[in-house]
């Protein structure tokens, strides 16, 4: 027993150590969409359902499609939000397997077939612009581990369908030794007999992680420009163009699409704002609302942004620039930590890191991660402290800080991360804090002078938009206090809806914050997002007291990227938490001026 108690937690911790970076993955927009009227639609539906279309185009589709490796229905597929619904057994275990195996809906995934249409979600001024002809070409990285063979093969497929094929080198696929018996297999035939010569298979041996992994896959590459991409991604229309054009007017830019959310249940496709990327002293990757400044200017909402991190899986970068900036850290296992590390360096090496607007690309956002590490081990600890102790100079403690357990730990050789440091003549970690990433708070001996901006809150009261009732349509009733509303900390609960009552009364203001009866800011625990949402005191610097109330009435929390739901709706208890955005009737709320 001991030996599963052992396991039981490793998995505990590997998922809890996850569980904190989804919470930063930026939901909007991921409900489903319904074109078909709600009766038809699964999720609403008790018992059989009788849709005689239903019947036929189910017909067409075939039954789950199980593992085949042949197109199903080339580009017939269309999606529909009842593509999900289970017929029989087998249905039912393509399902469970898909979300043992691969933490989203693969019954769908199978369904869909390796071709499908998404929508065009770039700014209608997107597609008014124009690119230059010479652009360069690029080789699509796509390093994958028991990848799902659907998802995969739309990756692949949606790159080679919408990419120009002048533009498209290559695409190296890199099989960090899968155990899945049809990747080992069916998916060399298909690549051999299915796709272009310039689609390639690489092998690793061992397993080797995403990081080496996609060194792997670069040194084969011999396209002027790497595109990396997760092997779970659909690239949206002219995605590539938008990408190659800065980096062909400096090479020293590094550029990201917007990353669109393919959502792990329904596999809708659906549009995420524009937003940038940062961290937490924790040195996880978070999303950071792009400010004003960089928002103005003349060509809007499709200028590039200056982001002061990726999120790590979709990216072009100049081969050699690449190569140039030392890769990656090739101690570095399995998963994490490198994303941050090679924002850093591209900041404070003399480069820059940009999110391109007009290109889109949707990734599957799952809600934990399928697999661990070999040995079990904390790899996202490991690479984030060589990261730390290369790159964050003094910063360093700010990490320590909140993982004391981790200062002595041990994180292998760096030297050579430490020499490139130096080689490159990189700038301090307080440079990249002070003028790539100023946002960032700093407590304890680095602490800085508070940002002007927490001056002027006090001068200035941020303008109220809306004042009103924040109305929960499933079960009738109103968010309020659980105690008292001037009790910092107390939680939020709804309940019958007193229209006269001042301690029910929201504020909406222009800095998204929610305040209740005047007094307390709704909140959540940066460090803690499983914590349900509290009353806390205003702190004025947005993030985990900013809320937007958006399409189909949803309420979504900024800091964490998740939206606001009544947990059980029919118990009286009305306890609500924030969780991913699913556009469900728990997570729908009105504010009723
Ligand atoms: O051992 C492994 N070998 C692999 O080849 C483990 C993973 N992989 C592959 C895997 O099959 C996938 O294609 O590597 C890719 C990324 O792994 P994911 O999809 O499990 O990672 P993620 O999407 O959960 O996590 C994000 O952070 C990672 C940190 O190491 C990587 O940088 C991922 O690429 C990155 N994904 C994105 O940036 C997509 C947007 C997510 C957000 C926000
Ligand atoms: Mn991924």
């Amino acid at each position: 027993t001991s030996v599963t108690w052992t396991l039981l937690l490793f998995v505990y911790f590997n998922f809890s150590e996850e569980n904190q970076s989804f919470k930063n993955v930026p939901i909007k927009g991921l409900e489903p969409q319904r074109p078909f009227p709600k009766k038809f639609y699964p999720r609403f539906t008790r018992g059989p359902i009788h849709v005689p279309e239903l019947q036929q185009k189910e017909n067409k589709i075939g039954n789950s499609l199980g593992n085949h490796i042949q197109d199903p229905v080339k580009g017939e597929t269309e999606f529909s939000p009842e593509m999900g619904m289970i017929f029989n057994e087998e249905d039912q275990e393509v399902r469970d397997l898909g979300y043992q195996k691969h933490a989203f809906n693969m019954l769908i995934s199978n369904r869909l077939g390796y071709h499908r249409e998404v929508p065009d979600t770039r700014d209608a001024k997107c597609r008014e612009k124009s690119y230059p002809a010479d652009l360069p070409s690029a080789s699509v990285v796509i390093c994958f581990y028991n990848e799902a063979l659907s998802a995969l093969l739309r990756t692949v497929h949606s790159v080679l369908d919408r990419t120009p094929p002048q533009l498209l080198h290559e695409i190296i696929l890199v099989d960090d030794n899968s155990e899945l018996a049809d990747l080992k297999k069916d998916l060399g035939d298909y690549v051999k007999t299915q796709l272009p010569k310039t689609t390639k298979l690489v092998r690793n041996e061992k397993r080797e992680g995403l990081i080496r992994g996609r060194m792997i896959g670069a040194s084969h590459a011999t396209g002027k420009v790497l595109v990396f991409l997760d092997s779970h991604c659909e690239v949206n229309e002219m995605w590539l163009q938008p990408l190659l054009t800065p980096i062909r007017e400096d090479r020293r830019t590094v550029v990201c699409p917007v990353i669109d959310i393919i959502s792990a249940d329904t596999l809708t496709y659906s549009s995420s704002p524009v937003v940038r990327g940062g961290f937490n002293w924790g040195l996880h990757f978070k999303w950071d609302l792009v400010p004003l400044s960089e928002l103005e200017g003349p060509e809007g909402a499709t200028a590039p942004i200056k982001s002061p991190t990726m999120a790590g899986g979709l990216f072009a970068m100049d081969r050699e620039y690449f190569n140039e900036l030392g890769q990656y850290d090739s101690g570095m296992d399995i998963w994490g930590g490198e994303n941050l590390e090679i924002s850093f360096r591209i900041w404070m090496c003399g480069g820059r890191l940009l999110i391109i607007p007009c290109s889109r690309v949707g990734h599957i956002f799952r809600k934990r991660r399928p697999y661990g590490s070999p040995g079990g081990q904390d790899t996202m600890a490991h690479n984030s402290l060589r990261l730390a102790h290369v790159w964050m100079d003094e910063y360093k403690e700010q990490y320590f800080a909140l993982r004391p357990e981790l200062r002595m730990r041990n994180y292998g050789n760096i030297t050579d991360r430490v020499e490139l440091r130096k080689r490159l003549n990189c700038k301090s970690f307080k440079w990249y804090l002070d003028n790539i990433y100023p946002e960032m708070q700093i407590s304890g001996p680095n602490a800085k002078a508070p940002q002007p901006v927490f001056i002027n809150r006090a001068q200035k009261r941020p303008k109220i938009i809306q004042r009103g009732r924040l109305y929960h349509l499933q079960t009738n009733k109103c968010l309020v206090a659980q105690g008292h509303p001037s009790q910092k900390g107390g939680l939020v609960v709804v309940r019958e809806c007193d229209y006269n009552d001042q301690n029910q009364v929201w504020i909406y203001n222009e800095d998204h914050e929610l305040i209740l009866n005047n007094l307390l800011c709704l909140d959540v625990s940066e460090t803690r997002s499983s914590d349900p949402p509290r009353l806390m005191k205003c702190h004025g610097s947005g993030g985990s007291q900013q809320w937007t109330l958006g399409k189909n009435n949803r309420l979504y929390q900024v800091s964490v990227g998740q939206c606001l739901k009544v947990v059980d709706p029919l118990s009286h208890k009305g306890y609500v938490t924030v969780a991913i955005c699913d556009g469900s009737l728990p997570q729908q709320w009105h504010f009723e001026s």
